[in-house]
């Protein structure tokens, strides 16, 4: 097993064809979770998976688990996994990368009839993106615990469909228990989604942790009005509101260089209209800091600054804190076999802190949790253009089959 490796044409067929569900015009991917095409694609996953003597189990937040028999199968499965659902203009590598590479490791140990002690699974979360469903990796959150089941259920997207009927009506809602069952350890392979690895040449990102983040949803509340008639000085104009809010969003993230960001990703305006001076505008805000102290000050900033701008522009102002993810650090056991994998294959790599949030983040509180990172063609994700390499797609692909083998063979 010294020199095992994967397919790694097989393995980039494998992204390719998984391509065609959610395609989109521009070579990327539209697969927001829970629509048809993440239907299709799951279907097209566990057939996959049983075509390659794999247990597939869906639970009830439609997480896909597909498990391959150890020698002792009393022990609690080593893990490999991402998401499938995509951004709206997401990317092909985004989540589909760690579920194919879990994929291709099975693959290659039944190409050698290689068995490992513990059992393995690959595992598709459900909702890892949290753009059509909010809050962010979801179902990976209620198989920690972090969310409720019927919480999630709950949950509406922009056009008022709950998580759970969804789940229902593309047939994905298991009867397996989210979390019925414990993971010996998780390895979840990603695109790094930004820009170090690629600029300083390294092919593995040893990722140590992912840092915080705190999502807002803030709506204003101004009077609509007529764009030709109404003097400016009696306006109540949400959309000058929203457009100072987000100038300062933007400024808090500055103000905290280097590494602090900042986003307003998300805005509906209404009426919407071009003659009509806004009524309503709802927006969200995304920070991010490695240091949750620095999140802090960040969200205090943003508290303060708010009501004040809706002071200045006459206009009522709601903020609502709706998602905080601490910063957190991952296995040490599960670095260690990482960075062993890639001195072992003699790919140049380093540690690295997540600017992305990840399953790995909510898995991590409920089993030993590693990641490994490739870069991606000028750190750019969340974005159609999306894309990695072949060399280096084989290579993360070949140190999460040697992280496993080796984290396996440590159990004894
Ligand atoms: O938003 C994130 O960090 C992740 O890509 N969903
Ligand atoms: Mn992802
Ligand atoms: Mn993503």
């Amino acid at each position: 097993m010294q020199n095992l490796e994967v397919n790694s044409q097989r393995l980039w067929d494998t992204i390719m064809e998984t391509a065609k569900f959610g395609a989109t015009p521009r070579g990327g991917l539209c697969r927001l979770t829970l629509t048809d095409a993440d239907r299709e694609v799951r279907d097209w996953f566990v057939r996959a998976c049983e075509l390659a003597g794999l247990m597939v189990k869906v639970d009830e937040m439609g997480n896909i688990f597909a498990r391959r028999a150890g020698k002792d199968n009393s022990l609690p499965p080593i893990a490999m996994g991402s998401h499938l659902d995509t951004q709206p203009s997401g990317g092909r590598f985004d989540g589909v990368l760690g579920v194919l590479a879990g994929l291709e490791v099975v693959r290659t140990l039944n190409d050698v009839g290689y068995t490992t002690t513990a059992p393995l699974e690959v595992i598709n979360w459900t909702n890892e993106e949290g753009s059509r469903f909010t809050p962010p990796m979801l179902a990976s959150g209620v198989f920690a615990g972090v969310f409720q089941r019927d919480f999630a259920y709950s949950i509406e997207d922009g056009e008022g469909r709950k998580f759970g009927a969804e789940l229902e009506r593309i047939g994905y809602r298991g009867q397996t228990k989210c979390g019925d069952h414990k993971l010996g350890a998780y390895f979840e392979l990603h695109i790094e989604q930004g820009p170090v690895l690629e600029a300083e040449g390294k092919t593995i990102g040893v990722v140590t942790g992912v840092q915080g983040q705190r999502w807002y949803e803030v709506t204003v509340v101004g009077r609509e009005g007529h764009a030709g008639t109404t003097p400016m000085p009696v306006r109540r104009d949400a959309m000058l509101a929203c457009a100072r809010m987000v100038d300062k969003v933007n400024k808090i993230a500055l103000d905290h260089a280097p590494l602090a960001v900042s986003t307003v990703g998300l805005v509906r305006v209404s009426p919407n209209s071009r003659n009509v001076i806004a009524g309503s505008v709802f927006f969200t805000v995304d920070l991010r800091h490695p240091d949750d102290a620095v999140v802090n000050e960040m969200a205090e900033e943003l508290e303060r600054m708010v009501p004040q701008v809706a002071d200045e522009v006459k206009v009522e102002a709601k903020l609502e804190n709706n998602w905080n993810s601490p910063a957190m650090r991952f296995d040490e056991a599960c670095m260690g076999v990482i960075r062993a994998a890639a001195e072992e294959l003699g790919y140049r790599h380093r540690d690295i802190v997540s600017g992305a949030g990840h399953d790995a983040v909510y898995i991590a509180r409920v089993a030993p949790t590693g990641m490994i990172f490739i870069p991606c063609q000028n750190g750019i994700s969340h974005n159609e253009a999306e894309s990695a390499q072949p060399q280096d797609v084989a290579a993360g692909a070949n140190v999460l089959l040697r992280a496993v083998l080796a984290y396996d063979r440590g159990l004894g």
